[in-house]
């Protein structure tokens, strides 16, 4: 089949993009993909022909292949993202923000041939299922073919997007070209006005699959403040209860801050006839159902997951999921071909092969695999998905949790009073910085609703979108703040985490339900004494009064640090914001 013409259902908006787009990069060829099962072992062979992928064990990984992407070049670059708004103001003061006419100046001269000897594939792909009225339509031209590969995992690519789209404009128009990976010609620039996104000199993850980041949510984020929904850095997932209802709950955790986990968690033992279904691991798109009530998708259809940490104790399911047809970059690997990173089950090998490629020993002061070393897999291999991940209208929530990573603080768990007190505790969210980003690792920032690298506009005003939404959700969902990451004096971790987070998770089900008890304190409502139901837990009475203590000292710290956010939002904070933070100073 000729791939270097368009196929009869790309209609005239798009061949014109492409055209445009291949005068300006002018690649040796072009190439239509269909996203067909050919077109995937086509790929992956010329793949592997050009050593961008390495196979793994096919007895014990089959359909399983390595990737190593250039050292300088292995997690989001927040300082080289950009928000091109018309105005400054129109990205605010967490976003850095150029002049769409400079922006697409300095990228045009750094696009200008940039696909010379190369080809340039054009993927057409549907964010969220193909036809929902909360789907959105992408079109990604890049000259990677590990971007092409990790998008067919990642979203619904292919002639399907195509048909979806019809004779429409409304498509997001995204172009990718890995240049030669030098770090002084990376940008990473949004033009929400033009639904249009412009990557340049990475082949990373967030940085160049265009859906996720940089369209379901910073661009997502802009389009749902004006037409009125949620774009949201969040895990999605049912509880279903031993008399078989099944609540929906969605969670906004900061990157590598337990969201795939937690989408996947098994009860412990005690908790018979309890289950969780997975419904998305990242992203959810949340609208105002006929009902009054929050109907949320998934809008992806893979898991782009942190390796590391990942075993058969802490996520059984992930382990299943990323067993055969999975792309697996920067981990170490074994040497009969199997993969390896810190934190998997058994002992550490002797020898291993580097996220590097560099030969390792157990033993070393090095990272076997890179602490950001991911794992792409399809989600119809996690044994745990949703029956429900499919509809089109989504799934009703419940609860919301908001969490970050906090070593001191910030309890197991509380409820907010009510959605503004809700808004008020994940705007103040702090966390932990982590591996998924460039830069300094364990610092404590404000991540607001864990959308800090991810929000389209101005936070403020992003803020004060999320106060508006209760004029319009009749029955909003409950919110609540956890926090898995409290540690002791001498470093521990005091809660197990993992699937014991069950233990809070059916807390805040029955709270949903109206059939749980609480106390109030200033900063929310606490479960009562024993309201935890903790049976079968192996943990100190200590350990677990200081994972849910409340530190008045602390917290007077913590309001007093919150200042920062609202100076530097002074333009946009909402008031109602800054009342609910008197109001809580005054009570502690
Ligand atoms: P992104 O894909 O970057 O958005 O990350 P995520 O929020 O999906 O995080 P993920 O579930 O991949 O977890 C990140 C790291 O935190 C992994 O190393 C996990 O093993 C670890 N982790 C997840 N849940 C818990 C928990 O409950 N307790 C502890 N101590 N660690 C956890
Ligand atoms: C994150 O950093 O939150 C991720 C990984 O989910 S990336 O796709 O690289 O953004
Ligand atoms: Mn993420």
């Amino acid at each position: 089949m000729d791939r270097s013409t368009p196929p009869a259902n790309a209609n005239a908006h798009v061949r014109k993009w492409v055209e445009e787009t291949a005068r300006m990069t002018k690649p040796d060829r072009i190439y239509w993909c269909d996203g067909s099962e050919e077109e995937r072992a086509a790929l992956t062979q010329e793949a592997v022909a050009k050593g961008v992928l390495t196979p793994l064990n096919q007895e014990k990984l089959p359909g399983c292949y390595l990737h190593r992407s250039d050292p300088n070049d292995v997690a989001r670059v927040e300082h080289l993202t950009f928000i091109c708004t018309p105005t400054k103001r129109g990205a605010g003061p967490t976003n850095n923000w150029m002049d769409p006419k400079d922006a697409y100046a300095k990228l045009g001269a750094l696009f200008d041939g940039s696909m010379r000897g190369r080809t340039l594939y054009v993927i057409p792909y549907a964010m969220g299922p193909i036809g929902s009225p909360l789907a959105k339509i992408g079109m990604e031209i890049t000259d990677s073919i590990y971007v092409v590969l990790n998008m067919r995992i990642m979203t619904r690519m292919g002639a399907a997007a195509l048909d979806m789209l019809g004779e429409s404009d409304d498509f997001n128009r995204g172009v990718h070209s890995t240049l030669d990976l030098n770090p002084e010609r990376r940008f990473i620039c949004h033009f929400p006005q033009d639904n249009t996104i412009w990557s340049v000199g990475s082949g990373y993850g967030g940085n160049v699959l265009l859906g996720k980041k940089c369209l379901a949510l910073r661009i997502g984020s802009y389009l749902a403040r004006t037409e009125g929904w949620l774009a949201e850095h969040m895990t999605l997932l049912g509880v279903e209860s031993p008399d078989g209802e099944t609540t929906y709950v969605a969670a906004a955790f900061p990157s590598a801050c337990g969201k795939t986990n937690f989408a996947m968690l098994v009860p412990p033992p005690q908790f018979e006839g309890w289950k969780v279904w997975t419904i998305g691991d990242d992203i959810a798109w949340m609208r105002v159902g006929a009902d009054g009530r929050l109907w949320a998708i998934n809008p992806e259809a893979g898991y782009f997951g942190v390796a590391p940490g990942t075993n058969h104790a802490t996520n059984p399911n992930a382990m299943k999921t990323i067993a055969r047809d999975t792309l697996y970059t920067n981990v170490a690997v074994t040497k009969d071909g199997d993969v390896w990173w810190e934190g998997k089950d058994g002992d550490v090998p002797e020898e291993l092969t580097d996220w590097r490629g560099r030969p390792w020993q157990k033993g070393s002061a090095e990272k076997a695999a890179h602490p950001n070393s991911r794992f792409t897999a399809p989600m119809r291999n996690n044994p745990v998905l949703s029956p429900r991940v499919d509809d089109p209208n989504g799934v009703p929530i419940s609860a919301i949790i908001f969490g970050g990573r906090r070593s001191s603080t910030v309890p197991l768990v509380l409820q907010a009073f009510n959605w503004v007190h809700g808004v008020y505790l994940g705007a103040m969210m702090g966390s932990e910085t982590t591996a998924a980003a460039t830069g300094k690792i364990g610092v404590t920032r404000r991540d607001p609703m864990a959308m800090l690298p991810f929000c389209g506009y101005d936070m403020g005003d992003y803020f004060a979108h999320w106060l508006d939404m209760q004029h319009h959700i009749g029955v909003p969902p409950r919110v609540f703040q956890v926090n898995w990451f409290r540690k002791s004096p001498d470093g521990r971790f005091l809660w197990p985490g993992f699937g014991e987070n069950m233990r809070v998770l059916k807390w805040i089900v029955e709270r949903t339900r109206g059939a749980a008890a609480a106390r109030e304190t200033p900063l929310g409502w606490v479960p009562t004494d024993g309201g935890l139901d903790l049976s079968g837990l192996d943990i100190s009475r200590d350990d677990f009064l200081h994972s849910v203590a409340v530190d008045r000292d602390e917290w007077k710290t913590e309001i007093g640090s919150q200042e920062e956010l609202f100076n530097q939002l002074a333009e946009s904070m909402p008031p109602a914001l800054r009342l609910q933070r008197e109001l809580l100073l005054s009570q502690l």
